[in-house]
């Protein structure tokens, strides 16, 4: 399938199928796919781009399944690296951040699958948070958390989500994807819930009207045909039930793991997946460029390639920086509105579920952007 044949399938709305999205991987010019993109995010967001102030906490790493690609989680407790927090410390990070009078209005929360932990650990880990700051957006648990506390505790997922949900959780973050084809799967992560069981932990989270993201770990030995299929699977679920907000490809990385052999995506290869998630996914609001884990560099040229998002301020970030990421820890405000004007967008400041918390004049402070990139030309 040629590009043109795709251009035309684009601009008419028409949905992309298995051998459009593999047709995009193998065409020669990356560019070429990647303005294509550009076209969808335009006709969806202009040059919006949006961004929250936000907080990560990694509550425990111990984790009893063995991903190929983790570089965070440690077998056992007791293992060197291996920690649990108190609900005291995880609660410390809150209100130094409230202390700070850092406006955040996020936490992620993602965790190991600990065999040890009772599930009011979680329910008052969530309640405690909400005590401090009750307007907090809690964004906590993986599919794969969840499906592993309706196993571990006994009770219908349904269940699960309402408890949770009654106790502070307002949507899931979109990770433990990683890819749904089962050849991938086997190799990578046999141990954790199929790609059946995590779509319906989101489909069950979906129907009780929590929203939620999604991702694709992709980058290790995954082929074209199974990235395009994971896409697929997604937007088959968000055609049913509407729930999904943002797509975030996750590139690999290879440190510190049992797949540190590999070498990690090309940044061509990060920006044609931006690309192809655009155009496959028609019906997910949102591309992120996780700039933690993509480089702020790339990050900022993903959008340009399809992403409207570059996720947040973050601080203490584990997973990526326990695998090698070379990122900073945090960027303030001020310097996410620069990275995105100095790309030559329009930052905006959001909430979890993508209302406007600010843009424009009422943004953080920031040096002037240089939005003269459009118009470089060639000196003489
Ligand atoms: O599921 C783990 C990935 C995910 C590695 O929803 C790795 O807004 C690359 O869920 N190299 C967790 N990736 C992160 C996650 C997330 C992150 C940002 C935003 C959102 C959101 C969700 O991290 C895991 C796994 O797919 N991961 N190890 C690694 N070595």
């Amino acid at each position: 399938m040629g590009l043109h044949a795709i251009r035309d399938k684009v601009r008419a709305g028409e949905p992309l199928g298995l051998e459009d999205g593999v047709a995009l991987y193998e065409h020669p010019n990356p560019l070429e796919v990647g303005a294509l993109a550009n076209e969808v995010r335009e006709r969806l967001h202009g040059d919006r781009t949006f961004f929250n102030r936000n907080l990560h906490i990694n509550a425990t790493n111990v984790c009893e399944a063995s991903c190929m690609f983790c570089s965070f989680a440690r077998l056992e407790e007791g293992n060197p690296g291996a920690y649990t927090m108190t609900h005291e410390q995880a609660f410390a990070k809150l209100r130094a951040r409230v202390e700070a009078g850092d406006p955040i209005t996020e936490i992620h929360i993602v965790n190991g699958l600990h065999p040890g932990l009772p599930f009011d650990y979680y329910t008052e880990l969530l309640a405690g948070l909400k005590r401090i700051q009750p307007s907090i957006h809690l964004k906590a648990f993986t599919a794969v958390e969840i499906f592993y506390f309706h196993k571990k505790y006994g009770m219908p997922i349904a269940e699960v989500l309402a408890r949770l949900h009654a106790a502070g959780l307002d949507s899931l973050p979109g990770g433990g994807a990683e890819i749904f084809a089962p050849r991938v799967r086997k190799k990578i992560c046999d141990d954790k819930c199929t790609a059946d069981e995590w779509l319906e932990v989101h489909r069950a989270a979906h129907r009780m009207g929590l929203r939620s993201n999604c991702t694709m770990l992709y980058g290790h030995i995954e082929s074209a045909e199974e990235r395009v299929d994971h896409m697929l699977r997604l937007r088959a679920l968000q055609d049913e039930t509407g729930g999904f907000q943002t797509f975030i490809p996750l590139a690999f990385h290879p440190d510190n793991n049992a797949l540190m052999k590999l070498p990690a995506p090309t940044g061509v290869e990060d920006l044609r997946t931006y690309a192809v998630a655009r155009l496959v996914l028609h019906n997910i609001p949102h591309i992120k460029a996780y700039w933690i884990m993509l480089g702020v560099k790339t990050a900022q040229t993903a959008l340009w390639f399809g992403a409207d998002d570059l996720d947040g301020t973050v601080q203490e970030e584990k997973i990526y920086h326990m695998a090698g990421a070379e990122t900073p820890q945090a960027l303030s405000p001020a310097e996410i509105v620069r990275v995105i004007g100095n790309a030559g967008r329009v930052p905006v400041e959001r909430d979890t579920l993508y209302n406007v918390v600010a843009e424009g004049e009422a943004l953080a402070p920031r040096r002037p952007f240089r939005r003269d990139v459009r118009r470089l030309e060639v000196m003489p």
